[in-house]
């Protein structure tokens, strides 16, 4: 890593220099004020670098796969633990602040190791387990379906819900099927639709805060879209609302990243502080807290990588959020994305802002994720336009997607 510290009279000059030097891959490290106003006028310094070595490092020796939790159901036949929020407890919900308490402490290096062994282990069998239902899964699917019932069945699976899913899925349209209905196409896709909907929480759009600008941090893998969609939401709210908006870019950002965000910030008119520390975080909340609404960029955090995921956990905890989006496109493989879920649920997330819909033709995804992480959808995004390409999630089209026009 080439470390070297850049200094100008002013902050927009001195990342100018980093990114001439370094060019955008460079990592910005620390950024502060120097000199003093009276004698000579005041600097400023930014600390960067630039890992050549990045590209090449080999991935950690332990593999992650993770199986979901929620395989469990009660008498009804539904998942134990994956409420379906109805709209008004969605709203109590989003009302409530995370508590410092959902963001677990650190894992401190001592233990490091032994975490990491742990967890893949723990991971290794969950994945087994989660295997074994779905062969089982499959298995039970030869058991001979009626042929209408087994052309749904089907179409879940081409649209790749795990076969886990559809078994409990088909289960659940065959219970009190009247026997005239067992081959009735229309009845039983109306009652796929039904079910399907009725699994697919969503939140309802992020509302202003009360007594103090309301938080609202996307997190997520990089290049998943949280920096357009974080342009997509303030441009909407500021624009459409015609609210009072705010940005707060932080962590080390890339140079590309910081340019991508200033730009929007630039042309759209809304207020924009880049930090890099809790005091500077603490600075712009505080210069933001009249506003109705902040919204917090967060650096993109590999999974994978321990120090990263620590690094995000010290910024939501300076942060102290009212509410954290995980932002994930749905072309992620959806081995990829129970590891993402899993490791974003130890440090605390509220909602689920899936993107790229546009890049799909499959849609089973979005209903195994919502059903093993049990968090309900705000947004989704559809398009690389801002404002234009993102909806408010509603079960409706979800369900529409997921399970095809059952409606009717
Ligand atoms: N096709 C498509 N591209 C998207 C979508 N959302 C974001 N992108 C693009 O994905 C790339 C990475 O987005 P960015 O916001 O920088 O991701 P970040 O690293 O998570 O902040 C950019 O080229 C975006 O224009 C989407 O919904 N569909
Ligand atoms: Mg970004």
């Amino acid at each position: 890593m080439t470390i070297r510290k850049f200094k100008a009279a002013t902050m927009k000059d001195a990342l100018l220099l980093v990114k001439d030097e370094l060019g955008p891959q460079a990592v910005i490290l620390n950024t502060r004020k120097t000199g003093n106003a009276l004698f000579g006028g005041e600097r400023y310094e930014v600390t960067a670098g630039l890992d050549e070595s990045a590209q090449k490092k080999a991935a950690p020796e332990y593999a992650m796969t993770y199986s979901p939790k929620k395989l469990k159901k009660n008498s009804e036949g539904r998942y134990i633990d994956s409420p379906v929020f109805g709209s008004d407890s969605a709203t109590a919900v989003m009302e409530r602040p995370m508590r410092e308490s959902t963001v677990l402490p650190e894992f401190n290096s001592p233990a490091q190791s032994e975490f990491r062994s742990l967890t893949a282990g723990i991971d290794a069998m969950r994945s087994a387990v989660y295997s074994i239902a779905d062969q089982a899964a499959e298995k039970s699917k030869e058991s001979a379906l009626p042929p209408a019932l087994a052309r749904i069945s089907d179409a879940l699976e081409q649209n790749e819900v795990s076969p886990a899913h559809v078994q409990q899925l088909i289960e659940q349209i065959k219970k009190g099927l009247p026997a005239e209905s067992a081959n009735d196409d229309v009845a039983l896709r109306r009652r796929l639709f039904a079910a399907v909907e009725s699994d697919m929480p969503v939140s309802g759009h992020i509302k202003k805060g009360l007594d103090r600008a309301r938080r609202i941090a996307l997190v997520g893998p990089t290049g998943v879209g949280k920096t357009t969609t974080i342009a997509k939401l303030a441009a909407h709210f500021r624009l459409r609302e015609n609210l009072k908006v705010a940005l707060i870019a932080a962590d080390n950002y890339r140079m590309a990243a910081i340019e991508q965000i200033q730009q929007f910030a630039g042309i759209s008119n809304i207020p924009l502080e880049i930090v890099y520390t809790d005091d500077e975080m603490k600075a712009a909340l505080e210069k933001f807290s009249r506003f109705d609404m902040v919204f917090i960029d967060t650096a993109g955090r590999s999974q994978r990588n321990i120090e990263h995921m620590n690094d995000l956990r010290r910024t939501l905890l300076a942060l102290d959020p009212d509410e954290v989006h995980l932002t994930v496109s749905v072309t992620t493989k959806m081995k990829d994305l129970r590891v993402i879920e899993r490791k974003y649920s130890e440090i605390g997330y509220h909602r689920l802002i899936v993107t790229k819909l546009d890049e799909t033709i499959s849609y089973g995804t979005l209903y195994n994720l919502v059903k093993e992480s049990g968090k309900a959808i705000s947004y989704i995004s559809t398009g690389q336009s801002i404002p234009d390409d993102l909806s408010l999630a509603d079960s409706r089209s979800l369900a529409n997607l997921i399970a095809g026009g059952g409606a009717a």
